[in-house]
């Protein structure tokens, strides 16, 4: 039995709702910024084994959860792969963009290895944490990083990922099966230095042209998985794929995550009548709402989703990360509720 509430909600229906946010760490809470001011290449401070470890304990002083994730970026794969990633402020992340069918794709070279402050700081996060304090791992999932590849940067409708995806079909797919490589071997290195749970987040699945959503989002996240559990690490996977809409379902059925993470668009009743009902369910209070001083349906909005997952295996969280916006004072209330609430 695990000793902590997170993973018991995942193989259980349990009585009490567990409770954490995505991007808990960064950017909401004013002392992030006093650390952040300590390394002012965010690559740097990524690879900083101090700062990433006093990152993700933050949220600890502020909040009573049952999650600290480990304080890292999805673009530490595509920067250990030598795309040049930057983050420019104001402008977010930056890298060489990748040319369909010409940049040559860098196969079978470790890159694990640049990530050890990673590694480290879950080995000494696990021994700094509560026992009962589940620690999460994660990663970008391979589609989710191809955008960020091909593109070279953010985008609104990731049209040069999408025409590469159709005009360079092998090409594209030989960087999916190297991004699954890498992303099962991040995972991995995260569950054997004491990660408890791990994340896999499709950011961007609702770029994917409707025919290639089981190619691009499904059967990744299904080989991710079977490599895993064919090395023995058995740690539980939740996946994110934001926005997919109906497609949702097939992943819940297909793609072998043990919980599947809800984004603020999905509704909640259709959700809970067609997600594969053997799995997890985490989600997905809109973080929005958490910003205005006075959010009138606040509570009425947790109380409504803890009541429609009341027979689900269930944890509490926000559909999508939480904003620099965000108040603490909202974010306490919610916690509140959740710990209040009987099932
Ligand atoms: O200077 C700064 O402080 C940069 C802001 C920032 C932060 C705080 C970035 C750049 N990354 C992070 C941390 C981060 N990123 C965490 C740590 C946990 C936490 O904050 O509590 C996690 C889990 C991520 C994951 C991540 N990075 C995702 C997936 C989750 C999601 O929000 O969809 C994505 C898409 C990224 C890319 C990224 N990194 C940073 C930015 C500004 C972006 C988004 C750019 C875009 O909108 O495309």
């Amino acid at each position: 039995m695990y000793n902590n509430l997170i993973n018991q909600a995942l193989t259980h229906k349990i009585s009490k709702v567990p409770v954490w946010f995505l991007r808990q760490a960064g950017r909401h809470l004013p002392e992030y910024f006093n650390i952040r001011r300590k390394e002012e290449n965010f690559i740097d401070f990524c690879l900083n084994e101090d700062l990433i470890t006093q990152t993700s304990k933050l949220p600890l002083k502020y909040y009573n959860l049952n999650a600290v994730i480990v304080f890292s970026d999805i673009l530490m794969i595509p920067w250990a792969m030598k795309r040049n990633v930057r983050f420019c402020k104001n402008v977010g992340p930056t890298l060489d963009p990748m040319i369909p069918g010409e940049t040559v794709i860098v196969q079978d070279v470790s890159i694990i290895n640049k990530l050890d402050p990673l590694k480290n700081s879950i080995t000494r996060l696990r021994k700094e944490l509560p026992i009962s304090t589940c620690l999460i791992g994660f990663a970008g999932a391979p589609w989710t990083l191809a955008c960020y590849m091909i593109e070279g940067k953010s985008s609104k409708d990731f049209i040069n990922t999408r025409k590469a995806l159709w005009s360079s079909p092998k090409w594209f797919m030989k960087l999916i099966e190297t991004l699954i490589v890498y992303v099962s071997q991040k995972l991995e290195m995260q569950a054997n230095a004491g990660a408890n749970v791990l994340m896999i987040f499709d950011s961007w699945s609702h770029m994917i042209p409707n025919n290639f959503f089981k190619d691009c989002a499904i059967t990744p996240i299904a080989k991710i998985i079977e490599i895993l559990r064919s090395k023995k690490i058995y740690t539980p996977v939740i996946g994110l794929p934001f926005r997919a809409g109906p497609c949702i379902i097939d992943y819940s059925y297909e793609s072998l995550v043990d919980c599947v993470a809800l984004d603020w668009s999905m509704e909640l009743k259709w959700a809970t009548k067609n997600i594969n009902k053997e799995i997890a369910i985490q989600g997905n209070l809109d973080p929005a709402s958490l910003v205005p001083d006075k959010s009138n349906n606040l509570e009425e909005n947790t109380l409504n989703i803890l009541d429609l997952m009341k027979d689900r295996k269930f944890i509490f969280n926000v559909g999508h990360g939480l904003t620099p916006e965000c108040k603490i004072a909202n974010v306490k209330k919610v916690i509140n509720i959740v710990r209040s609430y009987e099932r």
